[in-house]
């Protein structure tokens, strides 16, 4: 068994059971049934389980030093998601020559917490390693080592990871290709093979395509759509479209969101929430976190909503490690807890919507 420091979920139930029984014998308020209170505050990821969902976290190997975060990271996540750490960048930094080592750190957290892991990512534009991006290669060269890259690193996390976003933001908001190394040296075909070898390396895991801005019905969550109506069609290996869900409050809340997911869901695929943060313009305010929690509960809702929306993940949990601010100057305040650990109106958004039902 691995070691964990989680409250084993039948001792939640028992504790669930006894504090009911303690009330219908009339004698709460009791010490006792505030004992059964406290053990009553499930989880977001025990929240999540009873709807057959999951709720996650993207982590970061750095923070994984930080042991006051990774309190919070163990204890209240069914998922895992290594922010950086199987990008391939990390992964193959020399053709050939492959370094498993902080991906293996994410997955033993996981496994010593009993969460799950989503492997994030095999094939994207973003943080190759150089040698891959400073020279050309022909169709047939880029192949073999692309081949060779989704093998090597899904064969190694074979059987300890559940889904893997094998192709990351393929398409440019308006729909059309988006014109990557991958693209321009393999046409679109790229996708189909990639989910083919990655099957065959670990015929288990779920595999997904995974993007940002296709949360809402339009030009670029329809490309997603067609590709695999197409893909569906020639029998490809494709079992879900991850929706990264970067929400930023000045832009406007996916009110089509639901929709989306059903009708990937009427495809046959599986969707799931990968990257969920709801950013703002700086300073905070008690009115703007309330819209974002707002957004938190309404998103959450239409997962639990379409049955085949298996899970959400935030971009990490704490302020104090969301990628935004770096990214976005002025930005920020975008995650469920703040940058001291404290939750929310966000995080108590999100339990709320997670204990209808
Ligand atoms: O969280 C990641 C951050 O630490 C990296 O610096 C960044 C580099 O591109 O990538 C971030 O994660 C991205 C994810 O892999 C794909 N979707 C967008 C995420 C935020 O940029």
């Amino acid at each position: 068994m691995p070691s964990t420091t989680r409250p084993s979920r039948l001792r939640l139930g028992f504790a669930g059971a006894l504090a009911a029984l303690l009330v219908a014998a009339g004698t709460a308020g009791g010490p006792a049934a505030q004992a059964g209170e406290q053990h009553r505050a499930k989880t977001l990821g025990d929240l999540a389980q009873r709807h057959g969902r999951y709720f996650g976290s993207a982590t970061d190997n750095p923070v994984l030093t930080d042991t006051a975060y990774t309190k919070i990271l163990g204890h209240e996540f069914g998922m895992i998601t290594p922010g950086n750490s199987m990008k391939w960048e990390a992964t193959e930094p020399r053709q050939g020559v492959f370094d498993f080592t902080k991906g293996d750190e994410v997955v033993e957290f996981a496994r010593a917490n009993r969460q799950k892991v989503r492997g994030h990512t095999l094939v994207w534009h973003n943080q190759l390693p150089g040698w891959l991006t400073s020279r050309q290669w022909t169709a047939d060269e880029l192949r073999t080592v692309l081949k060779n890259h989704i093998q090597t690193e899904v064969r190694h996390y074979r059987g300890k990871v559940y889904a893997w976003d094998v192709v990351n933001e393929a398409f440019n908001e308006d729909g059309t290709w988006r014109e990557s190394l991958f693209y321009k040296t393999l046409g679109p075909g790229y996708i189909a093979d990639a989910l083919r070898w990655a099957h065959e390396a670990d015929p288990k895991a779920k595999l997904y395509v995974n993007d940002y801005n296709v949360e809402a019905v339009g030009p670029k969550s329809d490309a997603y759509y067609a590709l695999a109506q197409q893909l569906k069609a020639q029998r490809v290996p494709l079992h879900g479209f991850g929706l990264q869900a970067h929400l930023a409050l000045q832009y406007g809340y996916p009110t089509t969101l639901e929709d989306n997911l059903r009708r990937f869901a009427r495809l046959g695929l599986d969707t799931a929430l990968t990257e969920v943060d709801v950013r703002m313009l700086l300073p905070a305010t008690e009115e703007k976190l309330a819209q974002q929690a707002d957004w938190y509960r309404d998103l959450t809702k239409a997962c639990l909503a379409v049955r085949r929306c298996v899970g959400i993940t935030v971009w990490d949990w704490t302020d104090k490690y969301s990628w935004i601010p770096e990214f976005f100057p002025g930005e920020g305040a975008a995650l469920p807890w703040d940058e001291q650990f404290a939750p929310k109106p966000a995080y108590h958004a999100i339990r709320d919507a997670l204990k209808r039902r």
